[in-house]
């Protein structure tokens, strides 16, 4: 705790220094919101020394209308988070699989933006809870952004996109207590046991991860990579942490959530501040069209990995962060990721869950900070230079592209299309059908992680992580989720089940009691 109240104070002494300064001069004179300066900031102007107050105190009515309307919309998952600057750095050629710029040789530099959150709590929530770590990387490319916006884990809890809502509100408030409900969490894990990968990993040391810099980053998703000559591999990027893994115990995790709760906030800012500057080694996956044909499983499962044994890593460059946020609000509130930003040579793969997000993401923007956030300079792609047909909108605030025609097909000099960037071609057939996918193999490869991944006391743990959560949830759903975890392995399940007993059994004496 003594190392954390230092940082608070080393950062309460940055006010001091002249990075608050716009623009680099040192802001003397105190205006309104229109630039009329205010002689008075501290007495409201009335009628008399007791009131009331004139309407013609705009000082006032315009410093309280802005207040009035500070708050924009959290957002609907990964509310809570930290966000900092810095560039991805190319070390290995990939050229041979990708023709994005951002590859184009060794030694190449592109800037980015890294936000890291969790997922189910509110903005104001604590860093240290048990939950899926977002990492959503967004490179500022000549070709237009970037964003690999993935998490900690290279799996996921479903493999259709449809459920997301559902799964997303029944890890969120029970709508009529406003209250974390283990009920609604078990019910839908439960009901949909393709989350069997996911849940094991999250209840694993690895579900709470030491602050942002000691966990790996997944683009999670298989993506599709093109090179100059048109050919096409499935791909999955991976970032290891130079930092060393490193995760908090269920205890210090719990006293970190009273005595820190910003505590991710905290790490990264305060490395950042220090010059310890936190990076990760990037890495490939590949697999051709053939042997996906082949793969055991379906290639684009998300509930799924590729197995390192037969897709070895091929490494691919670094991402360092050397620049904290300037502004938390501009830099890192505003910052808007969006799976659909792929610049020529990165394509989605089939991938049904990144399909669904293609959409998702920049329609919650449109929700969240409207239509032109685009040109919010965080989320603008300013490495590469915008030119469409796209024009005006609440809050448009560069030049809308003056005088240019804003129609397409046009005869006077306007954005042309590029045909040399057409999307890789591709052939499928098959039915159009609501395909339902809730029994692909839902087991094997929790089973290869339960028995050959995890240790002996790494197995004791998750299994007490996963009773001690599942133990407030209705005794039908405990049943069926035991079910599920037998179905994996037997001592899986029966380790869980022993540990309900104990704590039914606690429970029950408990209610004799009372
Ligand atoms: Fe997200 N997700 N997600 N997600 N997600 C959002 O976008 C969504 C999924 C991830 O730091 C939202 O701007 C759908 C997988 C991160 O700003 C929203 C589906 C993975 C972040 C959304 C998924 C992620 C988000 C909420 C299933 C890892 C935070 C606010 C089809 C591979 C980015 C927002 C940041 C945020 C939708 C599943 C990662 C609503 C529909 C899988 C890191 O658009």
């Amino acid at each position: 705790l003594s190392r954390v109240l230092l940082r608070i104070r080393d950062f309460s002494a940055l006010w001091n220094k002249s990075r608050y300064y716009i623009g680099g001069i040192k802001p003397d004179v105190l205006t309104t919101g229109g630039g009329n300066p205010i002689s008075d900031k501290l007495n409201l102007l009335t009628l008399g020394p007791r009131g009331p107050l004139l309407v013609q105190d705009v000082a006032f009515t315009d410093e309280m209308a802005h207040f009035d309307r500070e708050r924009i919309p959290e957002r609907v998952v990964h509310a809570k988070g930290a966000g900092a600057f810095g560039y991805f750095e190319v070390t290995h050629d990939i050229t041979k699989y990708s023709k994005a710029k951002v590859f184009e040789h060794i030694g190449k530099r592109t800037p980015i933006a890294i936000r890291f959150s969790t997922v189910a709590g509110e903005a104001g929530s604590a860093d240290t809870v048990r939950d899926p770590r977002g990492f959503a990387v967004k490179m500022y490319t000549e070709d237009g952004n970037w964003d690999l916006t993935g998490n900690n884990t290279p799996i996921f809890f479903i493999r259709d996109a449809m459920l997301f809502p559902s799964f997303i509100h029944s890890q969120k408030r029970n709508p009529q207590t406003h209250l974390k409900d283990p009920d609604m969490v078990w019910d839908f894990w439960s009901l949909r046991p393709e989350s069997l990968h996911q849940v094991s990993f999250l209840f694993s040391d690895r579900g709470i991860p030491d602050g942002h810099r000691h966990m790996n980053g997944y683009g999670s998703h298989t993506f599709k990579l093109v090179n100059a000559k048109d050919e096409a591999v499935y791909c999955k990027f991976h970032f290891k942490t130079d930092q060393g893994i490193r995760n908090l115990t269920v205890e210090e995790a719990q006293r970190l959530s009273a005595a820190d709760p910003d505590y991710g906030i905290h790490d990264l800012y305060g490395a950042i501040a220090d010059g310890a500057f936190p990076s990760w080694t990037a890495y490939i996956q590949v697999m051709t069209f053939q042997q996906a044909e082949k793969f055991p499983f379906n290639p684009f499962d998300l509930t799924k990995i590729w197995p390192h044994g037969d897709y070895p890593l091929i490494p691919l460059g670094k991402l360092v962060l050397n620049k904290n946020p300037a502004n938390y609000f501009t830099d890192v509130e505003q910052m808007a990721f969006d799976p659909s930003n792929m610049p020529p040579g990165i394509e989605p793969s089939p991938d049904k869950m990144l399909q669904g997000r293609l959409f998702s993401y920049p329609d919650t923007h449109r929700h969240r900070l409207g239509p032109n956030y685009l040109q919010l300079p965080v989320n603008c792609p300013y490495r590469a230079r915008v030119a469409n047909y796209q024009r005006d909108g609440p809050m448009c605030f560069n030049d809308n592209q003056g005088g240019a025609p804003n129609y397409y097909p046009n005869s006077f000099s306007a954005p042309e299309q590029q045909p040399q960037v057409r999307e890789h071609k591709f052939h499928v057939s098959a039915d159009v059908a609501r395909f339902n996918s809730a029994d692909e193999d839902n087991v094997t490869q929790v089973r290869n992680f339960f028995t050959k991944v995890l240790s002996e006391e790494e197995r004791k743990r998750l299994c007490e992580n996963i009773a001690g959560h599942l133990k407030d949830a209705q005794p039908f759903i405990q049943k069926r989720a035991v079910k599920n975890f037998l179905d994996v392995h037997s001592d899986y399940g029966s380790q869980i089940q022993t540990l309900l007993d104990k704590y039914n059994a606690e429970a029950a004496t408990k209610v004799r009691l009372v």
